[in-house]
């Protein structure tokens, strides 16, 4: 395919994958968690009897709340309940690889003691370093810890969203010096981070600061070698965000699946990328009501092995609440998860897209070391006669439950590439199962 572009100079400085260790590491997670905690957790969508039916972490902006009363909530953050262990001991029995943390939100406010501004945990009745105790109990369960790193800041003075007069210029460049200066903190405080989640990258004033962004960004991988920086960080100069001006993917892997899943390949672009995704429909940080469709543990599970089924990282959400407790309703789809989990995760580890038709009953995943494939059955359907459809030269010629290796699962074929793969379960299917197929390949 021809390729016409341009010379950019803040735009992509790679194409393609990246393939060292530090990324196919990332790449082979499957299951990620994201925890969403800071001040915000305290009203939990509430001010004063009224409910605010937004993402509990934005609740600052809602004109009933008066913004003073938010930016003084910290002197009353003490969660004596938080278990930093307790924490990461749940998410490696969900099955989680990685943990993203929100180290500031939009609002500002720093869940490490920050010398960059007073508007921190230490400053609070807590007064313990939150990350701190996260990286070193996450570290313990042998789960890789990301950051999340919002740029927009409610809380510093020299932030703006937009660059209007000279003034808002010159406050911005105390601004930009400020997130570097956190950043760099960041990593010199918790150097075992794998990498930057970025957020609150939007804004019309960060956009323009294509060369700072990208000094900063080669600033901090300096840091960390292998360091891992989604698309959601930086802009190119002119202003395209994610794709540079060329359409190429800037960072290691794309962060614009939010809620959202792709739903075929072709949609990935042949980029890494990964899908955040809530509970509820659109609640990151606590909210005390979870209104509308909460997603139940079978749906997270099919969005998961989607995801890995198209060559995705999956991270479910966390929101605890203002006292440092995981809410019930996390807890109780974390346990289903790691049950399921405990059965079937060779089909999320190290796996990733087979190049097989997709059938309505489910979603391929295939081992990229061991080429081991697997069929991981949501729809069972009623005639209990499984579609599977092969590329030229290969022939399926065993099948057999992930559960049960001895159940011989028989295979017809109906047509040239063309299969059925028979089984009748002996009980209602009431979990997703997995079915091995193990084919030969000729030439
Ligand atoms: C942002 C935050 O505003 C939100 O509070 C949460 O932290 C989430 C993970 O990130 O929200 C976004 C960001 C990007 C999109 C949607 C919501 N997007 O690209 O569609």
């Amino acid at each position: 395919e021809k390729r016409v572009s341009i010379t950019l100079k803040h735009g992509a400085h790679r194409l393609g994958k990246r393939t060292d260790k530090q990324m196919q590491t990332w790449r082979n997670y499957g299951l990620g968690q994201f925890i969403h905690w800071g001040v915000y957790a305290i009203p939990g969508g509430h001010w004063e009897g009224k409910y605010y039916p937004g993402a509990a972490e934005w609740i600052r902006s809602w004109k009933e709340m008066p913004k003073e009363a938010y930016d003084n909530l910290y002197k009353q953050f003490n969660p004596e309940k938080f278990n930093a262990r307790g924490w990461a001991k749940q998410a490696k029995e969900m099955g989680a690889k990685y943990v993203i943390i929100t180290t500031k939100h939009h609002d500002g406010f720093c869940l490490w003691p920050s010398k960059y501004t007073d508007y921190t945990i230490a400053k609070s009745p807590y007064k313990k370093d939150i990350i701190g105790q996260l990286v070193d109990a996450y570290d313990a369960e042998g789960i890789d810890v990301y950051l999340y790193f919002s740029i927009i800041d409610w809380n510093h003075p020299g932030y703006r969203s937009s660059l209007k007069t000279e003034a808002d210029r010159k406050e911005y460049e105390d601004f930009k010096t400020f997130t570097r200066n956190q950043l760099v903190e960041l990593l010199e405080r918790y150097p075992s981070t794998k990498g930057l989640w970025f957020d609150g990258s939007w804004d019309k004033a960060w956009i323009e600061q294509a060369e700072f962004a990208d000094e900063l960004g080669r600033e901090l991988r300096e840091m960390i070698p292998g360091l891992i920086i989604g698309s959601r960080f930086r802009a190119d100069e002119n202003g395209n965000r994610h794709f540079d001006t060329n359409g190429d993917m800037m960072g290691d892997y794309e962060q614009g699946w939010e809620r959202k899943i792709p739903e075929t390949i072709e949609d990935i672009h042949g980029n890494d990328w990964d899908c955040v995704m809530t509970i509820p429909e659109n609640q990151w940080g606590y909210h005390s009501d979870w209104k509308g469709h909460v997603k139940t543990s079978n749906e997270l599970i099919e969005m998961l092995v989607k995801s890995v089924s198209l060559d995705g990282n999956f991270v479910l959400n966390f929101g605890p609440d203002g006292e440092g407790n995981i809410r019930p309703e996390e807890t109780k789809l974390a346990a289903e998860i790691g049950a399921w989990m405990d059965v079937n995760k060779e089909v999320v580890y190290g796996c990733g897209y087979l190049d097989w038709k997709k059938q309505d009953w489910g979603y391929y995943t295939v081992n990229r070391e061991t080429g081991k494939k697997y069929m991981v059955v949501f729809n069972m359907p009623v005639s209990g006669a499984l579609r599977v459809k092969v590329p030229d030269n290969t022939r399926p010629d065993k099948a057999y439950l992930l559960e049960q290796p001895e159940s011989d699962i028989t295979i017809e074929e109906i047509h040239r590439n063309e299969y059925f793969v028979h089984y009748k379960p002996m009980t209602p299917v009431k979990k997703p199962f997995v079915i091995v197929i193990e084919t030969t390949e000729s030439d």
